[in-house]
């Protein structure tokens, strides 16, 4: 096992990984920005190292700095947590070159992954179900274009290889408005990743965002711990998850959660991924893998009993997963809550110094967070500050549960966004579950 780690992150996840690591024995290296350091979990790490400025370019994804501070505290291994380094490959492949384990999948992984199409196509290939649409890149001919519009039928969406998480991509209604819109997409493509390359799929209207959270480890072991449901989203910014996703049946979920882990061993994936679907109609259709651990991570850990972070870090050591398919066993249920600074009806982010800050607790409640009295919320990062994490035997305890534990929750100073999320949890269509990944802005949108 490693004897220190480096964590390149910041905030929640920052805290996350570092409580993983002493549970483990291993010393921990933090790197923080200038707005970071007076932070708790900052003065809570064995070493600490100034990796630059409040902006998160010369600091967070400051590559050379993150590096440097590796070097200078002579840790073996760096977690990227989530966002900034996280999905880089050049990063990754950096962090080996000088000498140190990428907490993560191989460079070359995360870099298939990135590139959207090449991501599609080895799922196609591993035989994990995918969204009908044009056989990788779309060409260059126009005919040829029309003609993969015609036999997937409108609508469609143009997506480009070099975007995701909803970046790049554009709902196409009609055969006379594809060929400008292909256009569009490309030079859009080009400007924001550098990279033309778009492809087509079928646009499915009323999907569910369902995910299949996965673990691998270098000698050949995958398995699946679970689905996750993630369609209670605004702008592409998830609000509330759960696992398991309601209404699912588990033949299903572990049909394509063995796809997924099968999917692994074909292409010798390392370390903990996400699956992202689309579900429609009782079909998964895959659209994206995410090669990191997300944020939405505790559902999974509260229903399956395992720690993912800790096991990132183990397979990272090179140790064998300890668990095949059947040692995992979905239990309870459970839903996190995820507490932005923002304005409530608005979404403005909202920084600044808490002046009063109570916690919930009790049987099943997590909070995930490294926030406190006094602590400043910089405006220069994202504006969830923590999550708050809901475990009961049923869906309707789980909600019952995270029902109190917002209403214990005091955080003052700052707006945030629990308001919201005490009315999710008494609306009637997420009581009953299922909803698609256009409920909230519907919801939203016709309140305003
Ligand atoms: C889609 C889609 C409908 N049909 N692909 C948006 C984020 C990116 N990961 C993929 N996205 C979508 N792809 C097809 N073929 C609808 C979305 C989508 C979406 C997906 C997941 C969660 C929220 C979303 C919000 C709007 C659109």
């Amino acid at each position: 096992m490693f004897e220190k780690i480096l964590i390149a992150n910041r905030g929640e996840i920052a805290l996350r990984v570092q409580r993983a690591c002493r549970e483990l024995g291993i010393k921990t290296v933090c790197v923080y920005s200038e707005a970071d350091r007076e932070a708790k979990y900052v003065k809570l790490a064995d070493e600490s190292v100034c990796i630059g400025p409040a902006s998160s370019t010369l600091s967070y994804l400051n590559v050379p700095s993150v590096i440097s501070a590796a070097e200078v505290t002579d840790a073996e291994a760096i977690h990227p947590g989530y966002g900034f380094l996280s999905e880089n490959a050049d990063f990754a492949e950096r962090v080996e070159q000088s000498g140190f384990v990428f907490i993560g999948p191989r460079p070359e992984t995360i870099r298939m992954m990135g590139d959207k199409v090449s991501a599609k196509d080895a799922m196609k290939a591993a035989k994990v179900p995918c969204v009908p649409g044009s056989d990788g890149a779309l060409p260059d001919d126009p005919e040829e274009v029309l003609k993969i519009g015609r036999s997937v039928g409108y609508p469609v969406i143009i997506k480009a290889a070099g975007g995701g998480g909803g970046r790049g991509m554009r709902v196409v209604h009609t055969e006379a408005a594809l060929l400008s819109s292909v256009e569009m997409t490309k030079a859009e493509a080009q400007a924001a990743f550098g990279n033309p390359v778009v492809y087509m799929e079928k646009f499915l209207t009323q999907p569910r965002h369902i995910e299949i959270q996965v673990m691998a480890d270098e000698h050949g072991n995958a398995v699946y711990l679970g689905e996750r449901d993630c369609s209670m989203q605004r702008r592409h910014q998830k609000v509330i998850e759960e696992a398991p996703a309601p209404g699912i049946p588990r033949k299903l979920i572990n049909a394509v959660g063995e796809r997924c882990a099968e999917a692994c061993r074909t292409i010798g994936y390392r370390g903990a991924g996400t699956f992202e679907f689309l579900f429609e109609n009782d079909e998964f259709y895959f659209i994206e893998m995410n090669t990191r651990v997300q944020v939405e991570h505790p559902v999974t850990e509260l229903t399956s009993g395992i720690d993912i972070v800790q096991a990132q870090i183990r397979v990272a050591a090179g140790e064998e997963l300890p668990w095949s398919q059947k040692d995992i066993k979905p239990h309870g249920h459970a839903i996190e809550c995820r507490i932005n600074a923002e304005d409530p009806h608005t979404f403005m982010p909202s920084p600044g110094r808490l002046t009063a800050f109570h916690m919930p607790g009790g049987p099943g409640i997590r909070v995930d967070t490294h926030a406190y009295h006094g602590y400043m919320v910089p405006p220069n990062y994202d504006s969830m500050i923590g999550k708050l994490i809901a475990y009961g035997d049923t869906r309707d305890q789980a909600i019952a549960k995270m029902r109190i534990a917002l209403s214990e929750m005091v955080i003052e100073g700052i707006k945030t966004n629990v308001p919201l999320h005490s009315e999710l949890m008494l609306d009637e269509a997420f009581k009953k579950g299922g909803t698609s990944i256009h409920y909230l802005e519907h919801k939203l949108g016709i309140k305003t």
